[in-house]
């Protein structure tokens, strides 16, 4: 059987293809076969033999449509929250003296542990309906509240269980090396050799991720702490990123860049040479302006090092609940502009294109191209823009995900459908 053939006409398309601003092309129309997008340009030269066999024929009513977004870097699944932690930071104990007290991660810790797998997802659900609601198709997850095998293994497979439910796609990353749990508490290398010989194999054997990431910095692990991890992820067939040079400079970009990682994320304390670094192993560099925001950093990532390199950037939420609890990549558009000094292009591009080259799946999603995922969102709005201008606000109208348009009830579910 031939596949559905669908048009969408009377759209405005930006399709993030670099080469002119946004890729856009106005008066513009989109055909989709299948779950792939088969066409894309000018309405007016849409060829005959697209028009005479769509099956299905939508009017965009003069949206601007741009690929699916893409939240490269999340914490999504947790349980509990720390408002309590938030409220202490506003009395001025910083982040990392709450980590020392051991507060901070390991808080969401014990609350992850002690969540069934059953409510894990539920407490993990909202978040990701929210995400789905703002026009997201593709959206990381990491483990790293678990630092056990079983808790480890639980998140991974709610996170795997969320993209199943959802029509989103799933990219899990195994965390492990995130923070010291309390039964390893003063010797981190025993710590990181459970992790290689325990932890990681068991998670790569499952192939409950693609990916490992770690915390390398002063409150989480060293550089050659980190290298082990990596070197056993990459025996186990895992891709690699990395929580680099947040609150210190360790020399974790170039770490990052001798393992060829997909991405090094954060990046406020790197430094020239390691922005040569990752420019040269095409490592992208994850732009979090929640979390600068939220824990109230001074230090700005150094966006225009980063350009003079042309080091791809991505923005994303880094959602979690110490340092970032947010779910909206919108506004994360939107800060990464009034914060760190991007165009509202480049914090679009950020969400998109890169994103997806952050995620390796740069062949199926983050453009508007023919052969890849026809993941779409159009948006009520008159310029692309206004995704970065406005924040705080909802623009989005109609997710097409595979090239099935969805329903509302398709991203929110009603509270006792699961
Ligand atoms: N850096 C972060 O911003 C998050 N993890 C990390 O390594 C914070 C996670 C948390 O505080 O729960
Ligand atoms: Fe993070």
């Amino acid at each position: 059987m031939p596949e559905t053939l669908s048009i969408w006409t009377n759209i405005q398309v930006a399709t993030m293809t670099p080469g002119s601003p946004y890729g856009a092309i106005e008066n513009s129309a989109l055909a989709v076969s299948g779950s792939r997008i088969a066409w894309v340009g000018k309405a007016k030269e849409l060829p005959d033999p697209f028009k005479n066999r769509a099956d299905r024929v939508y009017d965009g009513k003069g949206a601007w449509v741009t690929p699916g977004l893409v939240d490269c870097h999340t914490h999504l699944v947790y349980a509990g929250n720390r408002a309590r932690e938030f409220e202490l930071r506003l009395q001025g104990v910083s982040y990392e003296e709450i980590s020392r007290r051991g507060g901070g991660i390991l808080s969401t810790v014990f609350a992850t542990r002690g969540a069934d797998e059953q409510e894990l997802f539920r407490q993990s659900t909202p978040r990701l309906e929210s995400m789905l609601a703002q026009g997201v198709t593709t959206v990381e997850i990491k483990s790293g509240y678990g630092l056990d095998v079983d808790t480890e293994l639980k998140m991974l497979r709610v996170a795997r269980l969320l993209g199943k439910t959802y029509p989103v796609t799933v990219v899990p990353t195994f965390l492990g090396a995130h923070a010291l749990p309390p039964e390893f508490r003063g010797d981190t290398d025993a710590y990181i050799d459970f992790v290689c010989r325990n932890v990681l194999p068991e998670v790569a054997g499952q192939g409950l991720a693609v990916a490992a990431d770690a915390f390398c910095d002063t409150i989480g692990f060293t550089r050659e702490q980190t290298e082990k991890v990596f070197r056993t992820a990459r025996e186990h067939g895992l891709m690699i990123r990395l929580h680099a040079e947040q609150f210190s400079n360790q020399g974790a970009a170039e770490l990052a860049a001798k393992f060829k990682a997909l991405s090094a994320d954060h990046l406020e304390h790197l430094s020239e040479e390691g922005a040569m670094a990752i420019a040269k192993s095409k490592t992208v560099a994850v732009l979090l302006p929640g979390a600068f925001y939220f824990i109230r950093e001074k230090r700005l990532p150094p966006v225009d090092l980063l350009r003079r390199h042309a080091v791809p950037m991505a923005v994303s939420t880094d959602c979690n609940p110490g340092t970032s609890p947010t779910t909206s990549l919108l506004l994360m558009l939107n800060m990464a502009c009034t914060l760190f000094g991007l165009t509202p292009e480049e914090a679009l591009a950020g969400a998109t294109i890169h994103a997806a080259k952050a995620l390796g799946l740069e062949k199926h999603v983050g453009t508007l191209e023919v052969g890849k995922d026809a993941d779409f969102v159009l948006w009520d709005i008159t310029s692309p823009v206004e995704l970065a201008y406005a924040f705080g606000v909802n623009p989005c109208q109609r997710i097409i995900r595979h090239g099935e348009p969805l329903d509302h009830r398709d991203f929110a579910p009603l509270p006792d459908a699961h």
